[in-house]
């Protein structure tokens, strides 16, 4: 299917306009077991195309999410102090200000290993969690969250409908980019919720990735960028209407939080951010039109930095076997040669490879032993918890490259 035949994933209209081409990259999250670095590795096309009728900004390839989230996902949510703390306070303010308790439902859509329904399980809060990810289904099973392992969309909303379920909270974050059959997802989460229940969805701002330059968000298993034009045009089309928005400067780049009910009833947030990303223009194309230039900017600018920095005979080592790092070093064309290896605490990831550009990945105490003279923060957006936490290696001389929004030396 050409571009111009490829309907919009929310509201189904041709004629997406596409401003970014980052050429084949690997999935992000196939990290590759050191045994298999000879076999051929599958990329997939990756160009970011912009919905004008709705707003949506969408990747124009879909992946089968099977392959993106049960073959090759090892992404778990509790290895980050900041992700943790933020979601025990999103825990603490829904029980407080819903009045939930045992007669309550909580039902989280990709739950991961239960890092946030852990936090109403403790305060006696019925709940359920659904992922289709078997080894984080499984760490939170063992963490006592109820777990279904099933992708969630309409047919699943409606077995549980059936069986007498319904949610009186629905938490979905960082999973509505995820999801290639967007209208069934939402569609499902309307017919889910209870009359007076709210839906609280996290998901990066597609105004901070363009202003920031986070294009390395851009990656196969997020198939949308939403702005609260784009989500509020979505959700009406479900019966959902956005009441609330809070924001989030700090997290992931940047993070709404967009409260959904039954009832339309805006807060006045909700009135003056919806005017602003209009007179931001953010419901026209223009505002993405420069981004391509920027982003070859910004790579040229990292690439020339590490380059030089090897040519001086200095060691180069890189944080966070992230998604996000995976796009980075393969768009930016940091292969072994200029980047040695990647550490990362999460145990899964340790002893695979990053995907394309293969360095192997390691525990973080290895920065210590081996005294790299830069390390790039591929995990940018835990700079500053990251930092803090490697304070010993930094002591020791050691200095980071923050890349995003522009590549900058911290010593
Ligand atoms: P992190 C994730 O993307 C996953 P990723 C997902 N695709 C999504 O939508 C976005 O977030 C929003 C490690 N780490 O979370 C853990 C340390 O080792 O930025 C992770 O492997 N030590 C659902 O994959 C990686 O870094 C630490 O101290 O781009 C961070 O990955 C910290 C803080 C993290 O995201």
């Amino acid at each position: 299917m050409t571009l111009a035949d490829l309907p919009c994933r929310s509201c189904g209209s041709t004629g997406l306009l596409s401003f970014l081409d980052l050429g084949h990259t690997p999935l992000a999250d196939a990290l590759v077991p050191v045994e298999q670095l000879d076999e051929p590795e599958a990329s997939f096309p990756l160009e970011v195309a912009f919905c004008p009728t709705c707003a949506l900004v969408q990747i124009t390839e879909e992946v089968p999410p099977e392959v993106l989230f049960v073959d090759n996902y090892l992404y778990f949510s509790s290895f980050s102090d900041t992700v943790m703390e933020h979601s025990r306070a999103h825990a603490k303010n829904l029980i407080a200000s819903r009045g939930l308790g045992s007669d309550s439902l909580v039902v989280e859509l990709a739950s991961n290993d239960g890092y946030l329904l852990k936090n109403f399980v403790d305060e006696g809060v019925p709940v359920l969690g659904i992922d289709p990810a078997p080894d984080q289904a499984a760490a939170a099973r063992a963490a006592g969250v109820p777990t279904l392992e099933k992708f969630f969309g309409l047919d699943l909303a409606q077995e549980m409908r059936q069986e007498g379920k319904t949610a009186d909270v629905i938490i979905a974050n960082n999973v509505m980019a995820h999801v290639p059959d967007l209208n069934s997802f939402v569609g499902g989460m309307a017919h889910l919720l209870a009359d007076d229940g709210v839906i609280t969805v996290e998901n990066p701002s597609v105004w901070d990735l363009i202003e920031r330059c986070a294009f390395d968000t851009i990656y196969h298993e997020h198939f949308m960028y939403y702005s609260c034009l784009s989500i509020d045009a979505l959700v009406r089309r479900h019966g959902l209407f956005l009441n609330h928005v809070e924001y989030f400067p700090d997290l992931h780049g940047g993070t709404n939080r967009w409260h959904f009910g039954k009832r339309d009833e805006p807060s006045d947030y909700v009135v003056e951010r919806l005017a602003a990303e209009r007179a931001a223009g953010l419901d026209k194309i223009d505002f993405y039109r420069d981004f391509a230039r920027r982003v070859s900017e910004l790579s040229t600018s990292l690439r020339n930095l590490v380059e030089e920095n090897v040519a001086a005979g200095k060691t180069v080592a890189a944080y966070g076997a992230a998604a996000k790092g995976a796009t980075m070093l393969n768009t930016v064309g940091l292969g072994t040669d200029l980047v040695s290896y990647v550490v990362d605490r999460n145990p899964h990831k340790q002893g695979r490879c990053m995907p394309g550009t293969h360095q192997l990945i390691q525990d973080p105490s290895v920065l210590v032993e081996d005294r790299p003279d830069l390390v790039l923060i591929l995990a940018w957006n835990f700079a500053t918890e990251i930092m803090e936490q490697q304070s010993e290696y930094r002591n020791l001389g050691g200095s980071f490259i923050v890349p995003v929004p522009e590549p900058v030396v911290v010593s």
